[in-house]
């Protein structure tokens, strides 16, 4: 939503810029126009000899690169990291990790999984957290996701599974999700993905925001001090607005209404200073405790839960900068889990080693060769000398005399321990004893796949489990094959009987029999986003930057809502006002007031709650039409809803509120919080139940089935 009145700001100042630059070719030769081809005669051939109509074409021909393979569609911003304290000290020799004194530059790349380069944000799939740490020592990236585990446990089949969630072959349909017949056949094939794909019908795989979802490294990886001591460790985000899910009507709405609702969310925030923030968080094992878990560590399906292991604050990441030119940064980002610094290693979880092959590989050939690094986006602020030369894109000339080591002629540099005693930053493996026939067999430690599922579901709220039994039904119901879906059913009888029943009935199929299963009750509070919540993504509940809206018409109450703006932003979050049309209304008090969007083009999905005014709005709902259609989606997304003055009564009247308005009542009814004053008489308690309803984000305990709408 961005202010028309910037962009034409922005306009006015490109105008008038003092920037009298002169169009060139790529040689740097001004040219006189590039609006016509060079002809013989006025209607004549164009002649070869044109350089620039055929420069211009040749690179426009060439502008395209392979998207990723995965994760095409995404999303990026620059920032800074920075510890909180030394306390990782006696853990790592990684000095953007323990150096408080220490500001890191970041650049962190959001992304979807699934869908093409073009496809929408808003669909339900993992999202990819990936941040690159120009460290002093050399980049540290982070390749995450917004789920802690994954689903498969060794690399080799990372093609299989993403050759069954892509588009299917012969039609190339669907775009960007998991509700096809191959994505479930491998499913129901490989039940290792069984606990991942808890989290993908989860409302995890529909964030709010990529300003408002957790972040993992999903991996073991090890934490080394400078004396090789390792220490396993499990990385976390979490963000300082909390973690929040749009519904899956909304999703599927905002897919339409607005496609990059999550890339558009990051941009205007970062640009109206509202800069995200996410404190980085490790979960820290002995080596020689990793026995006592009942999970293997090397296992990337399985998380530790955190009333096991706690995740410890360690520091804070804030995005505060938009990038400049999407291609050349955004798009030419490469990350790879091997870009490690001194003081982080990896374990021999399957998956991790895998990826540490993958990366480079794949971007060999998305970035034109061997010297993608040398990219602005991707060079380090460490200084580099390597014996690499030549190669597609070579931007260096290297002036040093010699490209061999060990060598005499360059004085023995680019230096190694052949020639001098190392610095105390070079990067030291951490030295682990090796040893096994060579197989391919999958670790005992691996099998069990039902445990972790379970524990997922049992932790999950009510509201919560009803939109995973909502989501499998969905996407079952999008499978051809009778076969996959009782397939997969026999698989969800074993993590919950009632959810296979749920999602039978809805498919019109026999519920699984559950004898025999044995399930556990075990639960982590610290998994679910809805209140009361716990562990380390325990944040409290804030309005900040969340987007309000008001429908508005000639002869609203005004008064009320510039006092319901004032207190909204002042609490960090905004209001629109939403009309028939756009452009300036009289209000009731005869002020003006300008509505910046329309009914028309506006869905209320966009908004996080919904103002309904006094004054001459309840004349404009009550019949129906795009209004009431605005307030009805808002309702059902269990969205928080104010209204005041004669809106009271209307919200009564459909069935959204049964809070009788007499004098003063302000009531919290599942979110709705009416009063029947207005004006000047707003009484305070109204906009500050207000404001709490739109920090607790949705109004779970909303009944959306009984209104008259
Ligand atoms: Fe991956 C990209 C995260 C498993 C191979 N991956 C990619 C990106 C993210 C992840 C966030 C996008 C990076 C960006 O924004 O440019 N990937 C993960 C996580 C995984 C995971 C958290 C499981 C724990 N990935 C995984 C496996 C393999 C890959 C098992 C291969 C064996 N991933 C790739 C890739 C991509 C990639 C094909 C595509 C584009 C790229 O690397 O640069 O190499």
């Amino acid at each position: 939503m961005g202010n028309r009145d910037q962009k034409d700001r922005d306009l006015d100042s490109a105008r008038t810029s003092d920037d009298q630059s002169w169009l060139t070719t790529q040689q740097g030769v001004r040219v006189e126009t590039t609006d016509d081809s060079l002809t013989a005669g006025t209607r004549g051939p164009t002649l070869l000899e044109d350089f620039h109509a055929r420069e211009k074409l040749t690179h426009f021909d060439h502008e395209r690169i392979p998207e990723r393979v995965v994760h095409a569609r995404g999303a990026g911003a620059y920032g800074y990291f920075r510890p909180y304290d030394s306390r990782l000290r006696d853990y790592t020799a990684a000095e953007f990790l323990t150096d408080p004194s220490v500001t890191t530059p970041v650049f962190v790349r959001f992304s979807t999984v699934a869908g093409s380069r073009g496809s929408a944000d808003t669909v339900r799939d993992v999202r990819g957290f990936a941040t690159k740490f120009y460290t002093k020592q050399g980049n540290y990236d982070l390749v995450g996701n917004n789920m802690p585990v994954f689903f498969i446990q060794d690399g080799i089949k990372f093609p299989d599974f993403v050759h069954a969630v892509k588009p299917e072959p012969a039609s190339e349909i669907p775009q960007a999700q998991s509700a096809h017949d191959t994505f479930w056949d491998f499913i129901w094939l490989h039940p290792e993905s069984l606990h991942m794909v808890m989290w993908l019908m989860s409302d995890r795989a529909l964030p709010r925001s990529y300003r408002m979802m957790q972040g993992f490294g999903v991996h073991t990886f090890r934490l080394v001090t400078r004396e090789g001591k390792g220490t396993f460790v499990k990385f976390h985000w979490r963000p300082l607005l909390g973690t929040h899910s749009l519904v899956w009507d909304e999703v599927q709405r905002l897919a339409g209404a607005d496609p990059d609702f999550n890339r558009r969310d990051l941009w205007e925030a970062i640009e109206a200073g509202e800069h995200p923030e996410f404190e980085l968080g490790v979960q820290l094992v002995d080596e020689s405790r990793a026995d006592e878990l009942d999970i293997d560590l090397l296992d990337p399906t399985k998380i530790i839960p955190e009333e096991v292991v706690p995740v410890e604050p360690v520091g804070r990441m804030v995005l505060d900068r938009n990038p400049q030119n999407f291609f050349a940064e955004t798009e030419q980002i490469a990350f790879h889990t091997a870009n490690v610094v001194p003081g982080i290693d990896f374990t021999n979880d399957p998956l991790l080693q895998a990826r540490n092959f993958s990366y480079l590989d794949t971007q060999l050939i998305r970035l034109g060769g061997p010297n993608f690094s040398q990219l602005p986006i991707n060079r380090p602020i460490a200084e580099v000398h390597t014996n690499q030369r030549d190669g597609y894109g070579q931007h260096t000339i290297h002036t040093h005399p010699t490209s061999y080591a060990s060598n005499s002629i360059g004085g023995g540099c680019p230096m190694t321990m052949a020639q001098s005693q190392p610095p105390d930053d070079v990067f030291r493996h951490y030295t682990q004893r090796v040893e096994g026939e060579a197989a391919r067999m999958r670790p005992e430690s691996f099998r069990d796949h039902y445990s972790q599922a379970r524990l997922f579901w049992n932790s999950m709220k009510e509201v919560e489990q009803g939109h995973i039994a909502d989501a499998f039904s969905f996407e079952l119901s999008k499978v051809g094959s009778t076969t996959i879906r009782e397939g997969v059913l026999e698989h969800i009888v074993r993590i919950d009987p009632g959810l296979a029943s749920k999602v039978a009935d809805k498919l019109g199929l026999p519920a699984p029999r559950p004898e025999g299963i044995e399930l556990h009750d075990r639960a982590s509070a610290a998994l679910s986003q809805v209140p009361p919540l716990a562990g380390f993504d325990n944040t409290a509940p804030t309005a900040a930057t969340r987007r309000v809206a008001a429908v508005v018409c000639d002869d609203v109450d005004d008064v009320g809502i510039t006092a319901l703006a004032s207190a909204l932003s002042d609490a960090g979050a905004t209001l629109d006002l939403v009309g028939p049309r756009e452009g300036w209304l009289r209000g009731s008090s005869g002020e003006r007031i300008t509505a910046t969007h329309g009914l028309h083009s506006t869905p209320s999905a966009v908004y996080d709650a919904i103002v309904v005014p006094g004054g001459a709005v309840a004349g404009l709902i009550e019949p129906g039409g795009p209004a009431k259609h605005f307030l009805l989606e808002a309702f059902l997304h269990q969205k928080p809803i104010a209204a005041f003055g004669e809106a009271a009564d209307l919200l009564r009247r459909l069935g959204m509120s049964s809070a009788e308005t007499s004098h003063v009542p302000v009531t919290d009814e599942e979110g709705v919080i009416v009063t029947n004053r207005e004006g000047r008489e707003l009484p305070e308690d109204f906009i500050s139940t207000f404001l709490d309803a739109v920090a607790h984000h949705r109004a779970w305990g909303r009944d959306t089935t009984h209104t008259t709408a």
